[in-house]
């Protein structure tokens, strides 16, 4: 399942008054599996908006992002692609990072606009490889809301590390999206089992190098509308939500952007 949520809240957006029919919830309960957090504990988690192509019932969030510079912002190239936007990134006329503000239906924080767009050139919307893209701002953030990234090598990849993803995607696999940010508690999988789920098929390919995989056993996991936000450990940003087989379920579990390969790309010359 590639860019469904976008897909779904295109049309949403293209036919406002007719109500999405969505299947039956596959789990109850943010991500999924979530609970609320306030902004002020994951100030680097921002959210994606553009009213124009998505409505304004949740300030027309469409993806995660993370704040990694004080003017800059990692989210997935996916998000910004024309299969969800509807239109080239660029013609957006409103494309937002709201930042500082939990839930979308409030005001707090701030909304900045983007001034630069750039899109890994390599990623490849088939394998899901080189998921990521760097949106600049306008207006410098907060020093306090930038986050590490995690480097090659770093602990936090070892398999078994507790993690946390954060959105506002939906929470259900049913199309529920969240309206306050929540976060999800996954498990760091071993290669071997993220290539053993995923090993190339509509879904994507898992590649060891590039990406890595996390999930629990209880149905924990980011789900659509999350892609481009955040999964830290220890401090650190380790992951972007990329992917998956659905959201939750047994054998599947969610596929990250391997953010050590984002830092070497994005010194190695963009
Ligand atoms: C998506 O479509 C998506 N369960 C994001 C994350 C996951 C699945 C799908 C992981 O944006």
């Amino acid at each position: 399942m590639r860019r469904p949520f976008v897909r779904a809240l295109a049309l949403v957006a293209a036919a406002a008054a007719i109500p999405l029919v969505s299947p039956a919830p596959a789990r109850a309960d943010a991500v999924i599996g979530g609970y609320p957090v306030e902004i002020s504990a994951t100030p680097w988690t921002v959210a994606l908006t553009s009213r124009d192509r998505f409505g304004g019932t949740r300030a027309g969030q469409f993806c995660g992002g993370v704040v990694i510079g004080r003017s800059s912002v990692l989210t997935a190239a996916h998000c910004l692609s024309e299969d969800v936007l509807g239109t080239p990134p660029r013609q957006v006329p409103d494309l937002k990072v709201v930042a500082g503000r939990a839930d979308l239906r409030a005001d707090a924080g701030s909304e900045a606009a983007v001034r630069d767009i750039w899109i890994n050139p390599e990623y490849d919307g088939y394998t899901n490889a080189g998921d990521f893209a760097v949106l600049t701002l306008s207006e410098p953030l907060a020093a306090g809301s930038v986050i590490p990234m995690a480097g090659p090598g770093d602990a936090a990849y070892r398999p078994g590390t507790e993690a946390v993803v954060y959105g506002w995607g939906d929470t259900t696999g049913g199309g529920a999206y969240a309206s306050t940010l929540r976060a999800s508690r996954v498990q760091v999988l071993s290669d071997a089992v993220c290539e053993e789920a995923y090993p190339g098929s509509a879904d994507g390919t898992y590649l060891a190098g590039s990406m890595l995989c996390a999930g629990e056993a209880g149905g924990r996991d980011a789900c659509q509308g999350d892609s481009g936000g955040p999964l830290v450990a220890q401090g650190r940003l380790i992951g972007l939500v990329s992917w998956g087989n659905g959201c939750g379920r047994a054998g599947s579990p969610g596929v990250y952007v391997r953010v050590s390969e984002v830092a070497r790309a994005l010194r190695g010359g963009r």
